[in-house]
């Protein structure tokens, strides 16, 4: 809640901000009621290198991009991402015994004549692997979002740097579909399904060289009937403009993709290609006849680059901005459809996060307040039973007491009359010795 207040704030902040704001949907403009008129110019001005200029200042400022490959262990994401891109990216094996899936982004600068790219690619670590494979696609959703909220947060700073920040909203995901078996395994539709309205996704049969010709046209046939039947919505190379609507639809219909993937180069006539090797011959990568890798890399690399970043900007991350500015409380419109106030907002939403923080310290306190309710009534109890057995052992002792008295007083009353016996004793002895000392003889025989 204090989050989404802070959030809020810096939104108010941001609005407020005249030039240059927010780059949200199509806002309507206070000069759409003016009158456009078109005029001639009488010579050159020069704005006609506009275009030139967007240029020259975007490649200043480089570019980035942003690929997720979601595949199993070992099913070949890291060979095709080194062919791809003609390099040896840092790989390391993933174990198939991990316990979850968890996601590896490792970002390069590349630079190709004058253009840089900041290329990040993220692996799907453990895809797959999992007895229990119910939650496998979470940490790559968790991944994805995570990115976006990056993103969003630094939107509605007052200091933006967008600019200069690094974009790590995912441009582009490859789903590595994996050769063996006759369709999409029940991972596959869950997480491309679970995945779809987040990212731009590419599927990929990898390892299409294990597979042979009428089986790898069957297997795309039914991949593609799959994904339809269960609303799986795949990337669609764009159509529109017209210097790429015709290989983009043509390029359509070979989706998914069946890629192989080597970094090894092989003599093949008087040429090193990149190809793998077998005793039966070779496969080589970019000969379009083995295997649809020219076709992945023009599409993904060379001509839907820039429009897979936008996809990912005005699609993914709007719809994204929308549920989590909504989830906030903002509107564009009131429930009286009057444009919407940020202020009352703001207040509506103070007001409603001031009456939680009542309520749930009233709701405190009531808990404090039970609790030593709770301890006085178990302090008293226990009180009450220390209080019954202290009477009960006074009551012991009384008795205790009473028949002791009763054992001295008759232990008294033995010795006094032990003590009278003895007297008359004495006194008989006495009179004895003074009546004559024979039959004192006698009586002492007697006693003897
Ligand atoms: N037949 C065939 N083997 C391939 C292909 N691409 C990769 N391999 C082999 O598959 C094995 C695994 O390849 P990686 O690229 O490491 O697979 P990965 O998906 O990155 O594996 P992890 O990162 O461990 O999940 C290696 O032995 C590769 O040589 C391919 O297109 N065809
Ligand atoms: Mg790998």
């Amino acid at each position: 809640m204090e989050h989404i207040l802070l959030i809020m704030l810096s939104l108010l902040r941001v609005a407020s901000i005249p030039v240059g704001g927010l780059e949200t949907g199509p806002a309507p403009s206070p000069f759409s009621s003016i009158e456009k008129r078109t005029i001639e110019l009488n010579g050159h001005v020069g704005f006609d290198s506009l275009p030139d200029q967007l240029v020259s200042k975007s490649v200043a400022q480089g570019f980035s991009f942003n690929i997720l490959c979601v595949g199993e262990t070992g099913v070949g994401k890291s060979t095709l991402m080194n062919t791809l891109f003609n390099t040896t990216f840092e790989n390391e094996e993933a174990s198939h015994y991990g316990n979850k899936v968890h996601l590896h982004p490792q970002t390069y600068e590349l630079q190709e004549s004058n253009v840089n790219l900041k290329l990040t690619i993220v692996h799907t670590v453990g895809f797959g692997d999992q007895i229990n494979r119910e939650e496998s696609f979470k940490p790559i959703l968790e991944y994805i979002d995570t990115q976006f909220e990056k993103y969003l947060e630094e939107e509605l700073k007052i200091k933006r740097s967008l600019f200069s920040c690094h974009d790590t909203r995912i441009h582009a995901c490859l789903y590595f579909i994996a050769p063996s078996g006759h369709s999409l395994k029940s991972l596959d539709l869950v997480t491309m399904k679970k995945l779809d309205s987040k990212v731009n996704i590419i599927p990929v049969i990898a390892k299409a060289d294990t597979v042979n010709r009428s089986e790898l046209d069957k297997l795309k046939i039914k991949i593609m009937s799959e994904l339809v039947s269960n609303g799986v919505q795949i990337y669609q190379f764009p159509t529109e403009d017209e210097a790429v609507a015709e290989i983009n639809s043509s390029m359509n219909t070979h989706l998914p993709f069946a890629v192989v993937g080597s970094v090894e180069n092989v003599k093949v006539g008087n040429k090193l290609v990149k190809a793998r090797l077998y005793p039966w011959g070779s496969v080589q990568v970019e000969n379009e006849n083995h295997c649809d890798f020219v076709k992945l890399r023009e599409m993904l690399v060379r001509v839907n680059m820039e429009d897979l970043r936008e996809q990912t900007h005005a699609r993914h991350y709007e719809l994204y901005r929308r549920c989590k500015l909504e989830e906030m409380g903002f509107k564009d419109t009131d429930p009286d459809s009057k444009s919407f106030s940020l202020q009352e907002t703001y207040e509506a939403k103070r007001k409603e996060f001031l009456t939680d923080l009542q309520r749930k310290e009233e709701e405190m306190r009531q808990m404090f307040v039970n609790k030593v309710k709770e301890a006085e009534a178990e302090l008293k109890e226990k009180e009450k039973e220390l209080h019954e057995r202290f009477e009960q052992l006074k009551r012991m002792h009384q008795e205790e007491k009473k028949t002791l008295e009763e054992k001295r007083r008759n232990l008294e009353e033995e010795m006094n009359a032990f003590n009278r016996r003895k007297v008359a004793a004495e006194t008989l002895m006495g009179q004895a010795v003074q009546g004559g000392s024979q039959p004192f003889k006698k009586d002492k025989d007697k006693k003897k």
